[in-house]
């Protein structure tokens, strides 16, 4: 069976933030042909281009490994979002919302379609899903951007922070070292 390595960004800011994530976690874990290889810490951020008084999100970034192509991958991505009681209101952006997964990277995949862009074509202007993603992903290149160091100096002036008592897991041996 092909494995892909597949990035997922998790984002929630509605509801019981914390809980969302955790049980976001293991439904992706649960999903067919799917492991979690790694998740990152939960990081507090300020909503970016918000619409209308939002909280802040809880934001979290899972490597997944996975036989499932990205079209298979994103639908089952909206059921998890759909059954966490996410509610689409059509036309509106940057809505509150209780569950957000968006596929950030896929294998070097470049992908642009009408319902499905590859890398996510915001990625590279948001701490919030670069943070984590440099945390479990250090190495990892983003197609048409490049490595993760230039890019997150590019975004440091947003401002994040990681929960307390979140830890990231599954992430490679050298990142035990301290940052
Ligand atoms: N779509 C296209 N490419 C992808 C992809 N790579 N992954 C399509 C997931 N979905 C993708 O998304 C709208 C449509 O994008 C989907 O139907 C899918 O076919 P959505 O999740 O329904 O709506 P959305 O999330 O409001 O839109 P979008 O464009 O995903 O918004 P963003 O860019 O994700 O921004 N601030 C903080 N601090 N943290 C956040 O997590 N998130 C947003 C949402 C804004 N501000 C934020 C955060
Ligand atoms: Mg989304």
């Amino acid at each position: 069976m092909t494995r892909h390595r597949a990035y997922i960004g998790m984002g929630s800011n509605l509801g019981d933030r914390e809980r969302t994530l955790a049980e976001a976690f293991e439904s992706l874990a649960a999903l067919t042909g799917t492991r979690v290889a790694a998740r990152s810490s939960i990081y507090v951020t300020m909503p970016v281009n918000p619409s209308g008084e939002q909280q802040d999100y809880y934001n979290a970034v899972a490597a997944l490994d996975t036989a499932l192509d990205p079209h298979p991958l994103l639908d089952a991505l909206q059921q998890i979002e759909a059954r966490a009681g996410r509610l689409r209101q059509p036309g509106l952006r940057n809505v509150a919302r209780t569950l957000d997964l968006d596929i950030l990277l896929y294998d070097q995949l470049e992908l642009d379609e009408a319902g499905l862009h590859v890398p996510h074509p915001r990625l590279t202007d948001r701490a919030f899903a670069l943070a984590p993603l440099a945390e479990i992903a250090p190495d990892c290149v983003v197609p048409g951007a490049g490595p993760l160091g230039p890019l997150l100096a590019h975004v440091a002036d947003q401002r994040i922070a990681r929960l307390a008592g979140s830890s990231a897991s599954g992430q490679s041996p050298q990142l035990a070292r301290p940052a």
